[in-house]
C-alpha cells in the first residue's frame, strides 16, 4: 500500500530504518490518500522482531478511515487486538512479562515516580534481576546434578554440596530481602493509602482541598460537617497518594455521624500511613511546648502517623516545630509541622516535608534522584510476591535436605527456579497473558 514514486524501487526492499518521505496511495485504484511519511523496520530489529512498515499521516479522522479502509483491501491485513504487538514481541521473546508490565504501567502512570519505576521495569531492569537470580538458582542446581550423575570424592572435588547450600542459602535471604521492601514497588504502583484523621473542627477537610486543589469536601465551622469517608487520588511530591478524609473523632448520639466514626476509625487503620490534623490553639501546652492528644486519637498513633498542627494563626508565637514535644510519643521527630491551611503559611512546607518523609521511608528516589543510579523493585504485582514466595519455600526445602537426599534436593531447586520463570514469563505464560492484555490500548 506504500508505493514510492520511482517505479524500479517497487520491487526492491525498502531502505530500513529510513523515515521517507512517500506518497501514500489506495492499493487497487491508486489513488492518492495522502502524502506522508513511511519507516520499514527489517526483521527481526523491530519491536515485534517481524517486518514492519510503519506510516506517519497527517491527523484527521477522515483521512485515518481512509487509511485504515484501504489497508483493509490487502488481504493478509487486519486490525490489531488490543496488546496485540507487545503480545507478538513477549511471545518471540524480545520482551519478557515484567517488561510488558512495565510498558502497561508507564502508559497508566500519573505520577512521577510511577513513571520513573514503570520506565525501569518496562526496560528490562526488572528482567535482569530476576534472570540473575535464576541463573544462580541454576548454578546450584547444576551442582547438584553433578554430585547425582558422578559422585563427590571420586570425579567431584569435596565440598560441592555444602557450597551449593551456601549458595541457596545467600540466594534465599536476598528474595526475601526483596519480598520484605514494604510493598514499595506495589505502592507506587496502585497508590499510597493515606487517611487524614483528628478531632471535630481541626481542619482535616481543609487540608484535603488544599491536596485535591478544590473544594472537594464541605468546610464549616460546625463539628461533625464531614460524615463519609472521601476519597481521592491525588500526587503529592510525585507519589501516588490515595488520600480519605474522615469524620471527626468523638462519642456522639447522632446516628449517622457515629456510623461515620466508625468508617473513618477503620480507614486509619487500614492506610499504610496517617495524617493526623490538631488544632494547635487548643492542644498547645499553657509553657507551649507539649502538645496533649486528644483520647479519642490517641489510640490510632503508630509510627506511620504524621501530625499536622493547624490553626497556627491563632497562636501568638508558637515555638518551632522541632522543639514540640508530642505528649507520649517521644519519637515522633521529623514528623510534625505546624501551618494555617486559613492563612496558607507552612502549608508548602507541610507537603514537600510529608512528600520526602514517604520517600525515604519507602526508599524512593525522588524525582529531582532521577539521574542517580536505582533499582527497579522486583515486587509490583501481587502475583510477583506470590511466586517469589514459592521460590523461598522451595529453596528452604533445598537447605533442610540431608546430603543422602540429594536427588530430592535437585527437585526442590528446579522447583525454585521454575517459579522465578513464572514471574518473567518463561514458563505457564499462557495463563496470565490474556489478564494482562486485557487492559491494553488497541493495537501497542
Ligand atoms: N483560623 C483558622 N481557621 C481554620 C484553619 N483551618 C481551618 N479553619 C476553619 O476551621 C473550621 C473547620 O475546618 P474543617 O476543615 O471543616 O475541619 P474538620 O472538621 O477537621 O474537617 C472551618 O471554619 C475552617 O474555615 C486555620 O488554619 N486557621
Ligand atoms: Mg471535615
Amino acid at each position: 500500500m506504500v508505493r514510492a514514486h520511482n517505479p524500479q524501487a517497487r520491487t526492491r526492499e525498502p531502505t530500513p530504518w529510513k523515515l521517507q518521505r512517500c506518497r501514500i496511495v489506495h492499493p487497487e485504484n491508486e489513488s492518492l490518500i495522502d502524502d506522508g511519511l513511511a519507516v520499514y523496520f527489517r526483521a527481526p530489529y523491530s519491536y515485534t522482531t517481524h517486518p514492519t512498515i510503519e506510516l506517519h499521516i497527517h491527523s484527521g479522522r477522515a483521512l485515518i478511515a481512509a487509511l485504515l479502509s484501504s489497508l483493509s483491501r490487502i488481504p493478509s491485513l487486519r486490525p490489531a487486538e488490543s496488546g496485540e504487538f507487545t503480545r507478538q514481541a513477549l511471545l518471540a521473546g524480545r520482551l519478557d512479562l515484567t517488561q510488558v508490565e512495565g510498558l502497561h504501567d508507564l502508559i497508566e502512570a500519573d505520577t512521577e515516580v510511577q513513571r520513573i519505576q514503570a520506565l525501569g521495569t518496562a526496560g528490562g531492569e526488572t528482567r535482569a534481576q530476576y534472570d540473575s537470580l535464576r541463573s544462580q538458582i541454576i548454578h546450584c542446581l547444576a551442582q547438584v546434578e553433578a554430585l547425582i550423575d558422578f559422585g563427590e570424592g571420586e570425579d567431584i572435588e569435596e565440598g560441592v554440596y555444602d557450597r551449593a547450600k551456601a549458595e541457596a542459602s545467600t540466594l534465599l535471604s536476598q528474595i526475601q530481602g526483596h519480598l520484605a521492601d514494604s510493598r514499595k514497588g506495589e505502592l507506587v504502583r496502585s497508590g499510597i493509602k493515606m487517611a487524614i484523621f483528628g478531632p471535630p473542627n481541626a481542619g482535616k477537610s481543609s487540608l484535603f482541598n488544599y491536596l485535591a486543589n478544590r473544594p472537594a469536601s464541605i468546610v464549616t465551622p460546625i463539628p461533625g460537617t464531614t460524615r463519609d469517608v472521601l476519597e481521592l487520588t491525588l500526587d503529592i511530591g510525585g507519589l501516588p497518594v490515595v488520600v480519605a478524609d474522615t469524620a471527626g473523632l468523638r462519642r456522639t448520639d447522632d446516628v449517622v455521624e457515629s456510623i461515620g466514626v466508625e468508617r473513618g476509625t477503620d480507614a486509619v487503620k487500614n492506610a499504610d500511613f496517617s495524617v493526623c490534623v490538631l488544632p494547635l490553639s487548643e492542644v498547645l501546652s499553657s509553657d507551649g511546648s507539649t502538645i496533649a492528644l486528644p483520647k479519642d486519637v490517641q489510640e490510632l498513633i503508630t509510627p506511620h502517623t504524621y501530625f499536622l498542627l493547624n490553626k497556627a494563626d491563632l497562636v501568638s508565637n508558637p515555638l518551632p516545630t522541632s522543639n514540640l514535644v508530642i505528649d507520649g510519643h517521644p519519637d515522633t521527630a521529623g514528623r510534625v509541622w505546624t501551618a494555617s491551611l486559613a492563612t496558607g503559611e507552612g502549608t508548602q512546607a507541610f507537603v514537600q516535608g510529608l512528600a520526602g518523609a514517604l520517600m525515604s521511608q519507602l526508599n524512593i528516589n525522588g524525582p529531582s534522584a532521577q539521574s542517580q543510579e536505582h533499582h527497579a523493585p522486583l515486587v509490583t504485582r501481587e502475583r510477583h510476591r506470590v511466586h517469589l514466595e514459592s521460590a523461598c519455600r522451595f529453596l528452604k526445602a533445598f537447605l533442610a535436605l540431608p546430603p543422602e537426599d540429594v536427588v530430592l534436593g535437585a527437585e526442590e531447586l528446579r522447583y525454585a527456579a521454575q517459579a522465578l520463570g513464572r514471574v518473567t514469563g518463561d514458563i505457564g505464560v499462557e495463563d496470565v497473558l490474556d489478564a494482562v492484555f486485557r487492559d491494553f490500548c488497541i493495537g501497542k
